[in-house]
């Protein structure tokens, strides 16, 4: 049903209906979910949320903004406390079919002269519109609605002003047949006398609007039995918030801490909440391309270094600067360019020395005793996920070119080969890796896998040498985290292994790795000699 039939039935059905007042987008989302059918658009609300006064400093079309911010957040109908109309019979056609564009179902006009005060100021000194002036702006009203269902209620000030029963009863009578669909009589008195008089008079000629801001003791009962048809709580939610601004700001201020605030405050996902995250989210899900979640990283940084005499005196050698800048943060950047976000790095030697800022850091406390997958179970939690997760040493440096087309792999694992190994420096260890199918064709696509990870495999009888860098897919992730809580379980020492040892072993077991094979463009650092390799990278 529309918002204007909805609220049309609100005036005229015979039960007692309230609306609340909001002033913004968020305060009518409120307002809509404490259960409210309606909504009423303050004036005095509107204008004191933007900081200025109740006096039509705010333009018209600025209230119109503040309306569809409203109107777009909810789903119930809204009342716009239209002060005047904003000026005589034409601003009153162009305000209702703006209104009527922007889904706002009624209208509420006062019998006052632009620019307005709030009828609690001075009330009786406010001069009131004469009566043939106002009753030609309803007319000029309902006859701009395209929408028959659009509401104009018409409001007396009668009363704030003075002139008492009688002119009140005058102007309504005026007002209702001039076609407004219902009539609000207002009153500042702190007794419901005003409205109980009129009531006795007036009858049931049209529904009947009031505000009961000052005569809001008055039982509810009351109102029904008068056949009141809509109460409006104007300005309370406005009211409310000011407070909790007031006591959060001034706590803040004098205590300086959120230490006795924050659990009593909504919370940030609230926020979230309201602002309908959610519904973005679902839309996100269909109209955005497929963004790949950023992924892990785990670096194993435990080792000390020993080739690097006493520049490991006060660090592991991963964080040896070159150019001032340390080895591992080489390999931080390459992740980060590959949208890898989550790092962690496993440390051992001079956990302090590390400081990269926003990386995360576990310590293997075991880091004298154990191999490199006991680095990586100091990181298992991190392993098992939904994006990608890559695995490599503190001391490789590999380019982001090599990182990228890695963390794109669909398959479950891949491995980084380089198919001949560099020859660049001397080193005691290579990681030796067999590959098939055995024929290295360049770096064609061809589904390479691994078949095993040696330093012992005979240098004739291997493709390639890893470089230390394993990706897994969300997929593959699970499948290493399994191996590992499996080889844990058994109680064979696989902390002492080493990253080829558990390579090989997953493989033995039926997993498949792929291979991606390189050449050059990449580094390991192993001793201070290297170090100038780096310096030429
Ligand atoms: C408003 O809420 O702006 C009103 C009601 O017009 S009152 O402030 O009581 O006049
Ligand atoms: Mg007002």
């Amino acid at each position: 049903m529309k918002k204007t039939t909805r609220f049309k039935q609100m005036l005229q059905s015979k039960q007692l209906e309230f609306i609340c007042e909001a002033h913004n987008g968020l305060s009518a989302k409120i307002v809509e979910e404490a259960g409210f059918r309606g909504i009423w658009g303050s004036g005095l609300s509107i204008s004191a949320a933007m900081g200025v006064r109740d006096n039509n400093e705010a333009s018209w079309t600025q209230v119109l903004e503040v309306l569809e911010f409203m109107s777009d957040n909810t789903s119930v109908p809204i009342l716009l406390d239209g002060d005047t109309g904003y000026g005589n019979f034409n601003n009153m056609r162009r305000l209702v079919s703006k209104l009527e564009q922007r889904g706002v179902a009624a209208v509420c006009i006062e019998d006052k002269i632009f620019p307005k005060t709030n009828s609690f100021i001075k009330g009786e000194s406010q001069p009131l519109a004469e009566i043939e002036e106002f009753c030609g702006k309803i007319k000029a009203g309902k006859d701009a609605q395209s929408d028959s269902d659009f509401s104009i209620v018409a409001r007396t000030e009668a009363f704030i002003a003075g002139w008492g029963l009688e002119e009140a009863l005058k102007r309504a009578n005026a007002y209702y047949e001039a076609g407004a669909d219902a009539i609000l009589v207002h009153s500042k008195i702190a007794k419901p006398d005003d409205i109980i008089n009129f009531m006795g008079e007036w009858g049931d000629r049209c529904p009947i609007v009031i505000v009961p801001t000052m005569y809001y003791d008055t039982p509810t009962t009351v109102w029904r039995e008068l056949g009141i048809s809509l109460v409006i709580w104007a300005n309370h939610i406005l009211r409310s918030g000011i407070r909790a601004m007031q006591d959060t700001a001034a706590h803040l201020m004098e205590h300086e801490s959120l230490l006795h605030i924050e659990k009593k405050l909504p919370t940030v996902k609230e926020i979230f909440r309201l602002q309908g995250m959610e519904e973005y989210q679902q839309w996100e899900k269909a109209y955005l391309p497929k963004k790949r979640q950023g992924g892990r990283g785990i670096l194993l940084a435990a080792s000390k270094g020993n080739g690097f005499g006493r520049l490991t005196d006060d660090k592991p050698k991963a964080m040896i600067e070159v150019e001032g800048q340390p080895i591992i943060l080489g390999s931080v950047n390459a992740l980060r360019k590959s949208d890898i976000r989550d790092i962690t790095i496993v440390t051992g030697y001079k956990p302090e020395a590390f400081n990269l800022g926003t990386v995360k850091y576990v310590q293997n406390e075991g880091w004298e005793q154990t191999g490199e997958v006991g680095s990586l179970l100091a990181a298992r939690d991190k392993i098992a996920g939904e994006g990608e997760l890559v695995v490599g040493y503190g001391d490789v440096v590999a380019r982001s070119f090599v990182l990228k087309n890695l963390v794109e792999s669909t398959a479950p694992l891949t491995v980084v080969v380089d198919y001949q190994a560099p020859h660049h420096k001397t080193r005691t260890s290579i990681d030796w890796a067999r590959v098939t199918p055995e024929r290295v064709e360049g770096i064609k696509k061809i589904d390479y896998k691994l078949v095993k990870v040696d330093p012992q495999i005979e240098p004739a009888a291997a493709q390639g040498e890893w470089i230390g860098l394993l990706a897994c897919t969300g997929e593959g992730s699970k499948i290493l985290a399994k191996t590992l809580d499996e080889l844990v379980a058994a109680d064979v020492n696989v902390a002492n292994w080493s990253m080829p040892q558990l390579l090989s072993h997953m493989v033995e077991s039926g997993v498949e790795v792929a291979v991606q094979y390189i050449h050059d463009n990449w580094l390991d650092i192993d001793d201070i000699a290297d170090l100038s390799d780096l310096y030429k990278f």
